[in-house]
């Protein structure tokens, strides 16, 4: 489907046109044809063979023109003609926070600025400040700008986004006096990254102008507040300040009634908007964020269950909303009944001061009971870790007894032994037979070499699953988001080789790893690989990361039967022992 990059490229046009100050009437006209191709769930490609393009309002002769030419060669001269007219890299400068086309007219036009460099230069020799309307305060927060683009290059952590996105409900909860505070966008999703943080804001008193512009501009002059995109009555945008990153976060104030709407089409994705709303026109209703329409009747808006049952669908939680055949299921009624976090009983992936980590056995044995776990298993490092300050042979022989010591006093919850065994370079492991069969569960992992080619990360990571005592292969990939690549590593042979060895895949709950991520966890689900979600805590804190996991595995589609740890530990005993063939 080419409507998105259409769309994308009447507004580019429209764009370069503001940049070079053509006629505002055609530049708004293009800015319609964008809008307009952005919203059509159908293929604009079958609109146009069908004529039906032509009848859309919004979209005229010269529009339709440029369309068919995009669709028959992948080009339209009128758009490759605009940017002839500007230097390449200038359009770069549009993805500054806070600089739109008439802030770039200005840099080029008056300062002969072309790209981001020139324009940092420009802002520290201080002529971007005494350009007429821009002055000090302007040129520092496009700095900001620059350099929040650069730091991020776009994109944050889900457990940073989070973090503001709780700031900024916990803000208006108290200043806006409303009811619904409502985190929106791929925050809600629970995406492993996010762009922004999307917040929507209703409820009884919240519908006047007045009440919208007084929550919004509480909002843009709050402490943590750091840079103000926009205000409007209705929607402001800033970069606010967490611990770690500034965050943007977008505060939307939406009608009472449309409520369930709004949170429906702003928490997206947008694909998964792109089919609901093709299923609406199929059954001649319209769907946008103010409601499910009838002709001029809403029937369904306040709620956003309804809108999905009112389209003959059964809800589909946020976590699934990505267009990967979760509307065919909720036709269906097929979708899976997904693993919460309160399916969870115990968490067999966590390391203690004998390694890397923080606490002892029973810190972190009586943090876990007091969060409701019935069991946890002890994995510090192998000896092979040295950075991790790995275990010896003879060291984890004297965890093992001081394990099962422990285990016998504290009443409550069950400590197992295990090991985080690293796989060695040949696909060995690092402990050897006789001392894992001691352990009540053995995690594989690679911490070394990441960056070998394909053939020896994936034959690596095989034949350690060959091994009878390894019970789950961690951190699959060994990504760091944001941070470390992913290894370059065969998931569908690593995926297809733990079903048959009957090896567990973990979802690793850390939020800078999340790996497996989605796509692989339901890859491994579908091939009848177990899941174990483990938080790789270094601390008691690092215990409360499983959410992270559960989210990973759910937007996998994983189910309660999918995933080991909510088995007690007695079960997950006697499944690891039919791998070890006793
Ligand atoms: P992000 O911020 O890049 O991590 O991802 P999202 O999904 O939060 O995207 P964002 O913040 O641009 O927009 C929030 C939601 O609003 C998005 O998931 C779907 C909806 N949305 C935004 N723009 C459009 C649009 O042009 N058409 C449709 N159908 N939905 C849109
Ligand atoms: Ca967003
Ligand atoms: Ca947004
Ligand atoms: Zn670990």
């Amino acid at each position: 489907m080419k409507n998105a990059l259409l769309s994308g490229l009447f507004d580019q046009m429209a764009d370069v046109m503001e940049i070079l100050g053509e006629d505002r009437f055609r530049i708004n006209s293009y800015r319609k044809v964008a809008r307009v191709i952005g919203d059509i769930p159908t293929d604009v490609e079958d609109l146009l063979a069908s004529g039906e393009l032509a009848q859309i309002p919004g979209v005229g002769k010269s529009s339709l023109a440029k369309i068919e030419e995009f669709i028959k060669t992948g080009a339209t001269k009128a758009h490759q003609e605009l940017l002839s007219r500007i230097p390449p890299e200038l359009p770069t400068l549009l993805a500054i926070p806070g600089v739109g086309p008439k802030g770039v007219k200005a840099v080029y036009e008056q300062l002969k600025v072309t790209n981001i460099a020139e324009l940092k230069d420009a802002i520290e020799n201080g002529s971007v400040a005494e350009l007429p309307g821009f002055g000090e305060k302007k040129a520092s927060a496009i700095a900001r700008g620059i350099a929040f683009l650069e730091q991020l290059s776009g994109r944050i952590r889900l457990d940073q986004a989070l973090e503001a996105a709780e700031t900024v409900r916990g803000f208006l909860r108290e200043v806006s006096g409303l009811a619904r505070i409502q985190t929106a966008g791929s925050v809600r999703r629970r995406a492993e990254t996010i762009g922004d943080v999307d917040i929507l804001v209703g409820g009884k008193g919240g519908d006047s102008e007045e009440a919208g512009g007084r929550i919004i501009q509480a909002f843009t002059t709050a402490d943590f507040v750091r840079d103000v995109l926009a205000a409007g009555p209705t929607k402001g945008s800033a970069i606010i300040q967490t611990q770690s990153v500034p965050v943007h976060v977008d505060v939307r104030v939406v009608p009472e009634r449309s409520f369930g709407a709004a949170a429906q089409y702003f928490t997206g994705s947008k694909d998964h908007n792109v089919r609901l709303r093709e299923i609406a026109v199929k059954a001649k209703l319209k769907l946008n964020e103010y409601g499910l329409f009838k002709g001029e009747k809403m029937i369904a808006g306040p709620q956003e269950e309804e809108i999905y049952h009112k389209l003959g669908l059964d809800y589909v939680e946020p976590v699934l909303r990505e267009d990967r055949g979760e509307i065919k299921a909720a036709k269906n009624r097929a979708l899976p009944d997904l693993i919460q976090l309160g399916d969870v009983r115990g968490d067999l992936h966590m390391h203690t001061n004998a390694s890397d980590g923080a606490s002892d056995v029973a810190e972190l044995a009586r943090a876990a009971k007091d969060m409701g776990h019935e069991y946890i298993c002890i994995t510090d490092h192998s000896k092979s870790s040295a950075i991790a300050n790995g275990l010896s042979a003879k060291k984890l022989a004297q965890q093992i007894e001081q394990i099962r010591a422990i285990n016998e006093k504290l009443n409550g919850i069950t400590i197992l032994a295990g090991s985080e065994v690293d796989i060695l370079a040949n696909g060995a492991l690092d402990f050897d037979d006789e001392l894992l069969a001691e352990l009540d569960f053995v995690i594989a992992s690679i911490h070394s070499g990441m960056g070998s080619p394909r053939e020896k990360v994936t034959t690596r990571t095989l034949k350690a699953m060959d091994n009878p005592y390894v019970s789950c292969i961690a951190h699959p990939t060994g990504r760091l988001i944001g941070q470390r690549e992913a290894m370059d590593i065969d998931m569908a042979a690593v995926i297809e080789h733990a079903a048959r060895t009957h090896t567990a895949l973990e979802v690793n709950a850390n939020p800078w790893r999340l790996d497996l991520k989605d796509v692989h966890c339901k890859m491994a689900i579908e091939a009848g690989v177990g899941l174990f979600i483990g938080t790789d805590a270094h601390s008691p804190a690092g215990l409360g990361l499983m959410g992270f996991g559960v989210a990973t595995a759910a937007r996998g589609w994983a189910a309660k039967a999918d995933v080991l740890n909510t088995l007690s530990a007695a079960k997950i005993i006697s499944r690891l022992r039919h791998k070890r063939g006793k």
